[in-house]
């Protein structure tokens, strides 16, 4: 067993990404055999009470009232940004000024303008940075982009995904504030678009390759909320429904939908991919399962397998239990804690980078343009 060297983590933000992290955190050097050995040594947020509380659940050793005063502290390694959107940029620019290794809740940033500053800061810095497009580390996912990879395939043709939820279609909803900041245009940037096609993108681009052009409709369907920060009704910004087709620069095409006003649905992930030789199709609310069709068996027995990704020869699943116990989303965010901190050790880059996230930006970018200009929008290249 190598020693592990310890690594301060400095989290800004207690929400539900921060439990995510925090678990993460505490996870990963238990079940695989890492480098380092995350400590978790301050907390930052702006309500003392809940940052105390949370730090007290979590194992924190400190709380800090502002992000700034944990970026300046030098007994802190590695910034972990879990706080709203609209703070990403200015903490993970003055994160990477101070040297710290900085990771990023998704998406990266509200917009790709901001997201450039961000890669252009870590990239000037040279410090290590990721960004927590988790669903990339289900075992299921990562053994399908191993079999893209062995080229299994063939030639693509098709790539569709969805990402369906209903829990925004009470008109009585309020938006901004704790919990509902992603209700606010000006906090989250946009709405499904930056907060749940951008899991589905950042998968399909890993797998799939970039996105050359997009042609999407958007639509907000409850046009105005009361505001929890100013208590008056004020008009809703966000997206509510995106959907968009696209073109990937490997010639395939591709339909990608999501909304949260899908009736029934909670976080209803799903993709599939068309190949000359092979499809697969993967579904969050069963993601111990990979579905794969392989057409060089094609005869009396032909059919889609089922595989139930629990062996020790499928990804991640040696560090966990033994054969046919499954694993969950919490799992997804070990796993990334895992490779990220294994890259470390060995000076290796581990993807999803700033530079990633911010190719994903690129296309809810160009997803929001062409549904406010009603045509085909070109994918900005990443800078
Ligand atoms: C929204 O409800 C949300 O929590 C997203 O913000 C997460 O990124 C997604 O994984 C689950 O849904």
């Amino acid at each position: 067993m190598p020693t592990k060297k310890p690594l301060n983590v400095g989290m800004v933000g207690y929400g539900f990404m921060g439990r995510a992290h925090s678990n993460a955190f505490r996870q990963a050097y238990r079940f695989f055999d890492l480098p380092y050995e995350p400590v978790l040594k301050a907390v930052a947020a702006r309500n003392t009470d809940r940052v105390k509380a949370f730090a007290d659940t979590w194992g924190y050793q400190t709380v800090e009232s502002d992000w700034r005063a944990l970026v300046s502290r030098k007994d802190i390694d590695v910034i972990d940004i879990a706080s709203p959107n609209d703070t990403h940029a200015e903490i993970a620019v003055a994160a990477a000024k101070a040297g710290k290794i900085v990771m990023c809740e998704k998406p990266l940033a509200r917009t790709a303008a901001e997201g450039e500053r961000m890669v252009a800061a870590v990239e000037a810095a040279g410090v290590p940075n990721m960004v927590w497009y988790n669903y990339r580390r289900a075992p299921a996912v990562m053994l399908l982009k191993q079999l893209l990879d062995e080229g299994r395939f063939g030639r693509i043709f098709h790539y569709r995904s969805v990402f369906l939820q209903d829990w925004t279609i009470s008109k009585d909803l309020p938006q901004g504030g704790e919990g509902l900041w992603r209700l606010d245009v000006g906090v989250a940037g946009s709405g499904v678009t930056g907060d749940l096609l951008a899991h589905n993108i950042d998968t399909a681009l890993w797998l799939n390759g970039p996105i050359a052009e997009v042609t999407a409709m958007t639509e907000t369907f409850i046009k105005e909320r009361k505001h929890n920060l100013t208590g008056r009704v004020e008009p809703v910004g966000i997206d509510d429904a995106s959907a968009f087709l696209c073109r990937f620069e490997n010639g395939s095409m591709a339909t990608f939908e999501a909304t949260r006003y899908a009736r029934g649905h909670k976080a209803l992930y799903t993709l599939e991919i068309n190949g000359e030789n092979a499809s697969a199709k993967w579904d969050l609310h069963d993601l111990h399962r990979l579905q794969y069709f392989e057409h060089g068996e094609e005869g009396r027995l032909r059919g889609w397998r089922s595989i139930h990704i629990t062996d020790s020869d499928h990804p991640y699943m040696k560090h966990w239990w033994v054969p046919g116990l499954q694993i969950g989303y919490e799992h997804t965010f070990v796993h990334q804690v895992a490779d990220f901190l294994e890259a470390l050790g060995a000076n290796k880059t581990i993807g999803p980078t700033f530079r990633d996230g911010l190719s994903t930006d690129y296309v809810t970018d160009a997803v929001l343009r062409s549904a406010r200009s009603g045509r085909w929008e070109t994918v900005a290249a990443n800078i």
